[in-house]
């Protein structure tokens, strides 16, 4: 043999046990590291915070280290798919990558916990309140969605963004901490490093976001400009002026993000337990924990956990929907290896529960019985303007997010200027205004859990797309005709069958292949969810003739 082969034969031999090796240990850590975050978001505590930080910062580490290693075989030609698709990911594995300076890593995983903490144990004291009387996030929200006193709604708006101020400085340091370890790594900064992530160039995934957005942009408006004017009507134009962006606290939600709270102000006239014994579905009296919504997986294998703190709302009905999903896809890749029990891409992980919710339709809910008998179909266009009130506001707040964080990890917007550029982004995309100044001492970014916790955000954007292109997809393949809004693929195989193949494959191909799978589409495409809601574009489009729409 030529001494050129044989030096290539070995260090293809060398990728292959340095996958497998890789993939072992990040498995390990990653379970320790998932154990302790559990613990330390179900009991807030000094002492969970310290645990889940050093097992975050072990995972971290390891993660570093070996997506350096893999680097190192990026010029090995004629790999095996697999090989090459994980030494890929290892590149890609961690969210927030550390420097290779121990001591700079162990203080962006403390503040990194400390952060989640804060988020988790926030409350608002209004005036003159005794301790019991202060707001938790659930009280919050209790109050965004049932009061319509505009007055206690900006005092509750108010409150709850003052908890983040305190954050704003370990956010700034958080940021240049791990844009250092994402450049350590060959990324641009940590936001690059996120948009890496979907199988195609950063740049290219940040054009395609944008393609989507310009796709539904046009039904945003008409929902906008449509549910400003009903605003209006309610709360007055000094309140709610014309032409102008909507303020945010009266939409039903803390950030304004989902709307279909406020469903009321805008309607048309005539519109096995055993598997569930380590979640947690009601939030503790005794101690404090993060309610924020989220499945787990923990050990990889059948832990599957939901944390949540349910109320008896049409909210958790549909939340409890999505984190379903989420066990779901982790239950139907479990046999795959470490490096491919993800989704196809993170949009995937989100949109698999809401898909599965499209079909709780009036007649599904017949069927289950928590529906008498079905509206009639004049019913449809309330039915489809509470929906849209929620997946369509969604859409520019989905976007935004990142928007802000990419700009921030890039260094563009500065932290003299992060609240500002946070509001210029919300008036951008959503035409939505704060109801009282703000300066730079509040830090209104981190009065959203995903900010605190550093989550990306992109892939709920990502999600209302694809869970209304899946849908078309399950409704054909049960070969259900008719409008899409009246579709339930409940208990039907073939839809089934369809959705398990998607879920099976994890992340073991390119995401196109899996959309293929699902859709036999390899593009995310937006027409779906137009098509779920022309009927109410239409009628959206006659509603607002006279109005001077936009802001
Ligand atoms: O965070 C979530 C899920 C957990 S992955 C409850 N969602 C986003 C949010 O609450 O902001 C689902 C919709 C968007
Ligand atoms: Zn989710």
């Amino acid at each position: 043999m030529q001494n050129a082969e044989r030096r290539i034969e070995n260090e293809a031999s060398a990728a292959v046990r340095f996958v497998s090796e890789a993939e072992a240990s990040l498995a390990e850590v990653n379970v320790d590291a998932q154990r302790a975050t559990w613990v330390a978001e179900n009991f807030i505590t000094y002492d969970t915070q310290i645990l889940s930080a050093q097992a975050n910062e072990k995972h971290i580490n390891l993660g570093v280290a070996l997506a350096k290693r893999a680097a190192r075989f990026d010029h090995v030609q004629g790999l095996p798919f697999d090989v090459r698709r994980k030494l890929d990911l290892i590149k890609l594995a961690l969210t927030t990558p550390g420097p290779s300076d121990s001591a700079k890593t162990a203080e962006m995983t403390k503040i990194a916990a400390e952060l989640d903490a804060q988020y988790g144990a926030a409350r608002y004291c209004p005036a003159g309140a005794t301790p019991d009387q202060c707001l938790d996030v659930e009280a919050i929200t209790e109050i965004m969605r049932s009061s319509r006193d505009p007055h206690r709604l900006l005092d509750v708006w108010r409150g709850w963004h003052t908890i983040s101020r305190p954050m704003k400085a370990m956010y700034t340091r958080f940021v240049e901490l791990t844009n250092e370890g994402a450049r350590e790594l060959g990324y641009k900064d940590t936001g690059a490093l996120w948009r890496s992530k979907y199988d195609m160039s950063p740049d290219a995934f940040a054009a395609e976001v944008d393609r989507l957005w310009n796709q539904v942009k046009p039904l945003y408006d008409s929902l906008h400009c449509y549910v400003r004017w009903n605003l209006t009507k309610k709360y007055g134009a000094d309140v709610v002026p014309p032409a102008k962006p909507i303020p945010a606290h009266l939409l039903g939600n803390i950030w304004a993000q989902e709307w279909a709270n406020v469903y009321d102000l805008v309607a048309p006239r005539d519109g096995d337990p055993r598997f569930w014994e380590r979640s947690l579905f009601l939030k503790p009296r005794d101690r404090d924990v993060v309610c924020h919504a989220s499945a787990w997986d923990i050990d990889d294998q059948d832990d599957l956990r939901v944390k949540m703190c349910i109320s008896r709302t049409a909210d958790s009905f549909t939340t409890i929907h999505h984190e379903l999903g989420h066990n779901f896809y982790q239950r139907a890749y479990n046999t795959q290896p470490f490096l491919y029990k993800n989704s196809a891409n993170d949009g995937f992980h989100e949109a698999v529960g809401d898909t599965i919710a499209l079909s709780i339709t009036p007649n599904y809910l017949v069927q289950i019985g928590l529906l008498d008998k079905e509206p009639p179909p004049s019913a449809d266009l309330g039915l489809l303007l509470r929906e849209a009130m929620d997946k369509i506001a969604f859409l520019p707040f989905g976007l935004m997010i990142d928007r802000w964080r990419w700009r921030v990890f890039s260094g563009e917007i500065a932290p003299s200027d992060y609240n500002k550029a946070w509001w210029d982004l919300r008036l951008r995309y959503q035409g939505i205004a704060p109801p009282v100044e703000r300066t730079e001492h509040d830090f209104d970014p981190g009065a959203k859990y995903h900010i605190a916790a550093n989550v990306p955000y992109t892939r709920y954007f990502l999600a209302r797309i694809l869970q209304f292109q899946f849908h078309r997809a399950l409704c054909a393949a049960a070969g259900l005709k008719g409008p899409l809004n009246r579709c339930s693929i409940y208990g039907n195989r073939d839809a089934g069958a369809r959705l398990k193949a998607m879920l099976e494959m994890g992340q073991s191909r390119p995401w196109p292949d899996a959309l293929e799978a699902i859709t036999g589409q390899r593009q995310m495409d937006a027409t779906a969810i137009l098509d779920y809601f022309a009927p109410l574009k239409e009628w959206l489009d006659e509603q607002n003739q006279g109005q001077k729409c936009g802001w």
